[in-house]
């Protein structure tokens, strides 16, 4: 009813292996301008804090796989933005969940939250059952993939608890490794978050790509899919049914080109209620110039 494809519920307890895997991340800058990660350590990996009084993680999984491509002349878009903001969108089915819960169950405590609270959204997504990382850091599926949206509920309300999913199908395949253009993937599942396009073309913010990138991009201005594009598991991902998610016709067939002479009250019409607009303009004229070689 609310459109989640996948659910799985976990006990909430402290995360202690996560926890020093992510102190070793932030040790090492992997963050690099993203100082928000070394925010809320102790929340990050003890929901309890987050939530006073919280029992269960609910993770939900949203499919995003798009039922259409960009043509090849567009600068490249990662599929997670074709459409509308996610944030917005699942907030909405969030509450809803929350609001029906309420009113089944009784006066539940609980708070919803995707991609902007300090949650380890991915090992809330293992716990529950829900599949396994990739060796691209990815939560993976194993009936549908990883082009999925991950959120949770956080709640004082008790439930029975999935058990955590145990297998690894990764097995010998290096794809995502071999194929990352600026060889942001490491050994042990660690992705080097200073290194990958998807924090060079979003969240750097105000600041001109390094030249060591240059020529590396393959083509993409917002985002990057490539090591989930060459995964052997997202061979059979299947469009999603959510309306909301409907690419915006120009980012599947804009040259680049027509994007180079876009004005800015254009973009701001275009992309009033799209994940572009965490860039801006300004990123994405930056990006652009920077992937055509006069950045
Ligand atoms: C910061 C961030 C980024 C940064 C840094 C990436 C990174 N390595 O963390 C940047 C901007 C680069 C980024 C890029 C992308 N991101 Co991002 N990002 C986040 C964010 C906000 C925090 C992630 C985090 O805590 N990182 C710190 C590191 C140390 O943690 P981690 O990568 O999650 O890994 C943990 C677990 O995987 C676990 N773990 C690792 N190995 C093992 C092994 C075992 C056995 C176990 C049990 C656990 C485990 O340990 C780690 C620490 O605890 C989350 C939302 C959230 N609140 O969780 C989204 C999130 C991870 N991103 C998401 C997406 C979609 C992307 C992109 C695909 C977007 C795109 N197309 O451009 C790329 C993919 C890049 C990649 N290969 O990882 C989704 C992932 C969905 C999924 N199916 O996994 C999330 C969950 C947002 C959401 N709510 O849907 N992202
Ligand atoms: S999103 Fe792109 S740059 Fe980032 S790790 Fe994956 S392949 Fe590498
Ligand atoms: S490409 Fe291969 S190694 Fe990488 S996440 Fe997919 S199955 Fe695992």
């Amino acid at each position: 009813m609310l459109g989640f494809d996948h659910c799985g519920i976990a006990k909430v307890q402290r995360l202690n292996d996560d926890a020093a895997r992510l102190e070793k991340w932030l040790q090492k800058g992997m963050n690099g301008t993203m100082q928000y990660m070394e925010n809320y350590f102790d929340m990050r990996i003890d929901p309890s804090l987050l939530v006073p009084g919280a029992k269960s993680v609910i993770t939900l999984l949203k499919n995003y796989y798009p039922s259409q491509k960009q043509t090849v002349e567009s600068p490249k878009i990662s599929k997670y933005a074709f459409g509308k903001d996610y944030h917005e969108v699942i907030r909405n089915k969030l509450n809803e969940l929350i609001l029906l819960i309420k009113e089944t169950i009784g006066d539940i405590h609980g708070r919803g939250f995707v991609d902007s609270a300090p949650v380890l959204e991915r090992t809330w997504a293992q716990k529950s059952g829900l599949g396994w990382i990739g060796k691209n850091g990815n939560l993976i599926n194993k009936e549908s993939g990883s082009f999925y949206f991950i959120a949770t509920l956080i709640t004082d309300l008790e439930l029975e608890y999935d058990d955590p999913f145990a297998k690894d199908y990764c097995g010998t395949c290096t794809r995502c490794i071999d194929a990352c253009p600026t060889d942001a993937i490491l050994p042990d599942k660690i992705v080097d978050g200073s290194k990958c396009i998807s924090y060079f073309t979003i969240e750097l913010k105000e600041m001109l790509i390094p030249n060591e990138m240059r020529g590396k991009f393959d083509g993409w201005m917002f985002g990057c899919d490539t090591c989930q594009d060459v995964c052997p598991w997202n061979r059979f991902s299947k469009p999603n049914n959510e309306i909301n998610f409907t690419p915006i016709p120009e980012i599947l067939n804009l040259s680049s080109n027509e994007w180079k002479n876009m004005s800015e009250e254009n973009f701001k019409k275009i992309f009033k209620d799209s994940p572009l607009r965490r860039t801006k303009f300004s990123g994405i004229q930056r990006n652009l110039k920077f992937i055509n070689g006069n950045g």
